[in-house]
């Protein structure tokens, strides 16, 4: 019932790193297409790396040479990785491709230090070279097609630098029942950090959106897990009016240096409270169309939701699904700690933010009674337009023993958060339930 995932570590992915510390065997079997020994291939159906291995057989000719349990030379980069993410304190989700979250706790600062920003990736990351020769070339229904590179960009158009909200559209995903399959995000998968760059709109504006113009189409440099150069891990657009917003940037640097790989170096789009698949990393061209977007992950289930409700478990039709746009209001504690002990004859300090996609936060309550009274929070104003906005509150509790807190946001158009987990939908999306955090009063 809460978006918190407790108990569903049934469904957890497992990353294949991870699986070749715990079992060996089944990770071989998994890469090079071995039989188990005991014969459970069936069992890795829904583990979600179940189609790895044939992909990965094909490019590992001496596969059934190799020694059993080794971490294959081929997940060396992942296997850095997801040590330099778990040492940060993320939760590692999936290791090819990388997937991470981070605790609630830990994004408590109004803006988000890059270590502790989650990472999503659809496929492989570019080879981190060649930075210097990178350039964005902008085609399309526009009257001057033009190529930058990234000094022309900082020439051309004036830098702005804002603290913007990214969340992934499966953010909440654990909560769903039946379970969707992807990554099993928890509250992790979001953050506010700093991005410099240009605004998008300066950037289209400079070359002129012929009058057909209505999305962009983002392209970059990632690679299909699969190793077919052919296949496009993502391509996803938003709506010519978004990408006119002020806060909507083609970034180049994050919280004051250069934007790390794995955030999309060295160019990305930041279309702050849209699913984070609207900020396409990597970027190298943008295509400006006459018609919504049909680029790989913009179609079919992929970040979009019935158009109509459905009940949990139902079928949908693709034809009745739609793009999702602005996320839905939300709100995280991020102190306390869940599990934090509090000696109950001191005021207790809670706080944490709210955002509302393209819209303000009005209202953040509190409750550490089930929800039976409400205490209204002092919410602050965000940083800029894009940014969540941090809120505060002080408990005493009536005596000792075990209490949640929950907090629930209002935005600006008098619209809440629901306590449990809204509208199921096949790829498990959009769960913005109050957040609850335990604590035992002592
Ligand atoms: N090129 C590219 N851009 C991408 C992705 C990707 O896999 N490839 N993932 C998207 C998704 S689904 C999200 S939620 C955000 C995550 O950004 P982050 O990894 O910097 O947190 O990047 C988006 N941009
Ligand atoms: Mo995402």
């Amino acid at each position: 019932m809460s978006n918190q995932g407790h108990g569903r570590n049934f469904n957890r992915e497992r990353g294949l790193i991870e699986l070749y510390g715990t079992d060996p065997e089944r990770a071989d079997a998994i890469v090079f297409g071995r039989k188990t020994p005991l014969g459970r291939r069936g069992f890795l159906k829904g583990v979600g790396l179940s189609s790895l291995g044939a992909a990965l057989g094909a490019t590992i000719p001496f596969a059934a040479y190799m020694p059993s349990g080794l971490v294959p030379v081929a997940f060396a980069d992942e296997a850095n990785w997801v040590r330099e993410l778990s040492d940060t304190g993320l939760t590692v989700l999936n290791d090819r491709p990388i997937n991470a979250e981070t605790p609630a706790h830990l994004l408590n600062d109004s803006v988000t230090p890059n270590h502790l920003h989650f990472v999503r990736n659809n496929g492989l990351m570019p080879e981190g070279n060649g930075n210097q020769k990178w350039t964005l070339s902008i085609d399309g229904e526009v009257m001057r097609p033009t190529t930058f590179s990234i000094a022309d960009l900082k020439r051309n158009f004036r830098p702005v630098k804002k603290a913007l909200l990214l969340e992934c559209g499966g953010n909440g995903r654990a909560g769903y029942n039946p379970p969707a399959r992807g990554n099993q995000w928890t509250t992790g998968a979001v953050a506010n950090a700093y991005w410099t760059g240009v605004r998008y709109s300066d950037v289209l504006n400079a070359v002129g959106p012929k009058p057909t113009a209505i999305y962009t189409a983002h392209y970059s440099s990632d690679r299909h897990p699969s190793g077919d150069p052919d296949k496009v891990v993502i391509s996803r657009g938003i709506p010519i009016a978004k990408a006119m917003k002020s806060d909507t940037i083609i970034a180049f640097e994050m919280n004051g240096g250069p934007i790390p790989l794995t955030h999309g170096a060295p160019l990305r789009v930041v279309a702050p409270g849209w699913p984070g698949s609207a900020s396409q990393k990597w970027l190298n061209r943008i295509s400006i169309r006459d018609q919504v977007h049909d680029g790989t992950k913009m179609t079919g289930k992929s970040y979009r939701v019935p158009d109509q409700p459905i009940p949990p478990g139902g079928e949908v039709n693709n034809l009745d699904m739609r793009i999702i746009e602005a996320m839905p209001v939300k709100s995280l504690i991020t102190r306390p700690e869940t599990g934090y002990h509090h000696k109950h004859r001191e005021t207790m300090q809670i706080g944490g933010h709210a955002w509302a996609g393209d819209r303000i936060i009005t209202k953040v309550e509190v409750s550490i009674d089930f929800g039976a009274t409400w205490r209204r929070a002092r919410v602050e104003g965000p940083l800029n337009r894009g940014s969540w906005q941090d809120w505060s509150s002080a408990f005493k509790f009536p005596k000792p023993g075990y209490y949640e807190l929950w907090a629930r946001a209002t935005d600006n158009e008098g619209v809440a958060q629901p306590m449990l987990v809204p509208g199921w939908n096949p790829r498990g999306y959009l769960n913005n339930s109050t957040h609850r955090v335990a604590v035992t009063a002592i």
